[in-house]
């Protein structure tokens, strides 16, 4: 009776508050309501962490409503909806994030003062949410921040592991992997929905059946699963927009073995059901080697399929014809990780919901855009066979239809040109045969995306060439960026407040184009007074860190020089760690007069090795031994310091950036896709040492030659110089350092020996020696200008001036443009 029912809404609208109120009084009742009902403490007796958890819950209260009436609004206006799928999410901690987002970060902070709490200090409490690897991974928790803000319809879906990314612990200089079982102390930030859930199936085997007198495929499965959802709620800043990001766990299916619990071992089949949740128990720490393994491409599939079955509930909720599917769904597919939801598409369209093969893959055609993150042909992923036809039998079955009828209308287009056909099927052919999914993707999509210019001019000429001789018009590219409300707001309130009094306006924190007018003030006395204050608060906060953590002081006066990010070879730490010897090794040589000439430096160097990667290993060691070296030599005191950051992570990135005076990015030219943490220090006024790589290319081009530090091969000459090879001459004060190496300088040469193999003669891949010159002449050029005060602040106000165009808004703007095809949907305040 809806008369009844109505009355029922009444009253319950009449029972709640129907916003909660942010009043200090209210926000504080709220608090300690929490420190009593939630975190079950007294509240006459509760530390900081059970304070942050009772604060957690109260700004969550907050978060839901407006994450319900966004969710309400997208259901009534049923806009086109953009589905972010991706493998990692690198949030960090939440806690700023929200409460800025939300704008209610200042009412808080005087709530709780006024009980005897510092939010920072709690803010503090909060664990990092790691369930990423590096650079492709914050992407993505940079670009939800932005969908949320702008408005975009968008759902975000990815795996809730249990362990995200190995914590990294430094024992005598060498790193060990200790496991991140960071859900431990709860998670106010998700919410557990037990009631949406979607059986995943594996295994098992294909038949054939008659269903209407139409032969259709029937899955017959060996094993089930379920996906249970976890939603956490997105804020846009400026907006009452709340989106979701949807991870999936992995739990016992019921349906799953009710044949073992007949036979009778009872304990035994209940422990057989638990082995169901390793599926989302741990993330893959390997940034980008492909092993084929079981586990990985279950985990892939796995969240693939429950995403799917979710995009499907809620389409078939308000539509009937499948031809609308395209005007409601764009599916983005996060690197190749996601790529069998193409085949699991496919398979609903076909398998369940009986359309006919054209049809369907019409519709696939429509709905799919790609983004790949790599530059090497080594890092797309392949997945053998056997492994992918045991797993998913009848996946297999629709690639090798898709490829079959790829191949055969390839074969119209350019002929028997058999060596073309063998590099653009799906299927390679070999010893092992292997499922390419990078070609899947390119196949069934709509658009492929690079992550800068250079990288999308290198897919097209090299990784991608055949593919792009056929479909010119698929390919695009989306220069990477990040959310200035993380990167600045959050993590540097001082410059945050600096830029909004010079610009009048804090506008910019959702129109980042407002930056540039900091450029009219590059040269003003004042800002430079107040810029180098800012940046002196930050340097003092890292340094008193790097004291806490290493019991090392380090002069404030000294320039930060800091490479953070994931160690590897083509990123060229070890680069970094060779010059460092070179300035040591010149200190020591020189004469007291010249040593007052010395621009003194704190080397900063943090990031995380892949747990088998043995080289990136030895660098982190390497790193040690020359720093133990050169800090306690009394001789060099404050000239020069090295310190390793442990376990660099995003919360450890939002102290370190702000603190830097000089930030290097290293790779060798045309192996850095995008690089998105430079994006990060240029905005927080860092200069930029850097080769000629990914987007700092367009980073030169926004703030002009002379306000960068740059060095190196360019892309096209890198090609030319490894065809030098066994002829190429490599700079005396080169061989110099790695001599110093070789011969125990800082111990351990026997175990350096592979690493010094590495870079010196023809296995010199990473071009170090080739570079090397270049390198030092960059550093020279730095130390000058950084002498020279007035200058360098200049530079540092162009540098943050014009780092606009590389937020990440303005890269989601793009996507929805010219990939995605939506429009903002927002939500009424
Ligand atoms: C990274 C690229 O190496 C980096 O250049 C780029 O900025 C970033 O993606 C975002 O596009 N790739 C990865 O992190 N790759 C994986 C598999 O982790």
């Amino acid at each position: 009776d809806f008369g009844e029912r109505k009355g029922q809404a009444e009253r319950m609208l009449g029972l709640m508050d129907v916003f909660l109120k942010n009043d200090p009084i209210s926000l504080q009742k709220d608090i300690l309501h929490h420190v009593e009902y939630t975190v079950a403490r007294s509240r006459f007796s509760f530390d900081d962490f059970e304070a942050y958890q009772a604060l957690a819950h109260s700004v969550r209260d907050r978060l839901i409503e407006r994450w319900h009436d966004t969710l309400i609004h997208f259901k009534k206006e049923d806009p086109k909806r953009v589905y972010f799928l991706s493998l990692e999410f690198l949030m960090g901690r939440s806690l700023s994030n929200i409460v800025i987002n939300l704008g209610i970060r200042d009412q808080f902070a005087d709530a709780l003062s006024q009980l005897g709490f510092d939010f920072e200090v709690l803010a503090e409490q909060e664990g990092d949410a790691c369930l990423g690897n590096g650079g492709l991974a914050r992407l993505s928790a940079c670009q939800m921040d932005s969908l949320a803000t702008l408005d975009y319809p968008a759902v975000g879906y990815g795996l809730r592991y249990q362990y995200g990314l190995f914590r990294q612990v430094i024992v005598d200089g060498f790193q060990h992997e200790q496991p991140d079982y960071w859900l431990n102390f709860g998670n106010p930030w998700e919410i557990e929905r037990i009631h949406i859930t979607y059986p995943v199936k594996f295994y098992g085997t294909v038949t054939d059946e008659f269903l209407n007198g139409e032969k259709c495929k029937v899955w017959v499965p060996g094993e089930m699963v379920e996906a249970v959802a976890y939603d956490n709620p997105i804020p846009g800043y400026g907006t009452r927009n709340t989106i979701n990001l949807r991870l999936w766990a992995a739990k016992p299916s019921d349906q799953h073995d009710m044949e073992s619990f007949n036979t009778g071992d009872y304990v035994d089949a209940v422990v057989n059901r638990q082995r169901a949740e390793s599926i989302s128990s741990i993330l893959y720490p390997d940034d980008r080697s492909y092993q084929g393994k079981e586990l990985r491409l279950k985990q892939q599939y796995f969240f693939v399929s429950a995403s799917v079955q979710d995009i499907f509930r809620r389409f078939k909720d308000t539509h009937k014809k499948f031809d609308e599917f395209p005007e409601k769904v764009a599916l983005q597919l996060n690197d190749t990780h996601p790529s069998l939801a193409i085949a699991e598409v496919m398979r609903v369209l076909l398998d369940e919901e009986h359309l006919s093969w054209h049809r369907a893959w019409d519709i696939i055609c429509k709905i799919f855009s790609f983004t790949t993150h790599t530059v090497s042909p080594e890092g797309l992923e392949k997945i053998p066979v056997d492994l992918l036809g045991n797993l998913l039998p009848r996946h297999l079955q629709i690639i090798y239809d898709i490829n079959f009828n790829f191949v055969e209308e390839l074969k119209k287009m350019i002929g028997l040109d058999y060596d073309r056909l063998t590099r653009m099927s799906i299927v390679e052919e070999g010893a092992v045969k292997n499922i390419r999914m990078a070609n899947l993707s390119v196949i069934c999509s709509h658009t492929v995306n690079g992550v800068s210019r250079l990288h999308s001019e290198l897919l097209r000429t090299k990784l991608f060439k055949d593919f792009y001789d056929l479909w010119p018009h698929k390919f695009q590219y989306k220069t990477n960026g990040v959310t200035q409300r993380r990167w600045i707001v959050v993590s540097n309130p001082s410059l945050c407040a600096l830029i909004s009094k010079w610009l009048g306006t804090e506008a910019w924190i959702r129109d980042i184009d407002l930056l540039i007018g900091l450029r009219d003030y590059a040269t003003n006395a004042e800002l430079h007074q107040e810029w180098k204050m800012v940046k002196k608060v930050n340097k003092i906060r890292l340094a008193e860190y790097i004291e806490a953590m290493s019991g090392l002081k380090v002069s404030l006066d000294a320039m930060f020089d800091v490479q953070t990010k994931r160690i590897h070879e083509y990123k060229r730490q070890l680069l970094n760690i060779l010059g460092i010897i070179h300035r040591y090794d010149c200190i020591k040589n020189m004469d007291k007069n010249d040593r007052k000439k010395v621009v003194p430096r704190v080397c900063i160097i943090g990031g995380k090795a892949a747990p088998g990667y043995e080289i990136a290993k030895k660098v982190i060691k390497l790193c040690h031994a020359v720093a133990e070296k050169i800090n306690n030599d009394n001789d060099i005191g404050d000239l020069l310091k090295l310190v390793f950051i442990p376990d660099y992570n995003v919360s450890v990135a939002e102290m370190v950036i702000p603190g830097a005076d000089l930030s290097q990015h290293l790779s060798t030219a045309g192996h850095e896709a995008s690089g998105t943490g430079s994006m990060k220090f240029l905005m927080n006024g860092c200069l930029l040492l850097a080769t000629a790589d990914g987007s700092t290319i367009e980073m030169v081009e926004e703030i002009g030659q002379d306000n960068v530090f740059l060095f190196g091969a360019k892309a096209h000459e890198v090609v030319a110089l490894r065809k030098k090879g066994p002829t190429l001459k490599v700079p005396l004060q080169f061989s110099r350092v790695v001599r110093m190496i070789r011969d125990g300088h800082f111990g351990f040469e026997d175990y350096f020996k592979s690493l010094c193999d590495k870079i010196e003669g023809t296995s010199d891949y990473f071009l170090l020696g080739a570079d090397f010159m270049s390198y030092l002449e960059a550093q020279a050029a730095a130390d000058k200008a950084f002498v020279d005060e007035e200058r360098w602040t200049k530079m540092s106000i162009l540098s943050a001036a014009g780092s606009g165009r590389f937020s990440s808004d303005r890269t989601i703007q793009e996507y929805a443009e010219n990939t995605w095809d939506i429009q903002p949907c927002r939500c009424p305040f």
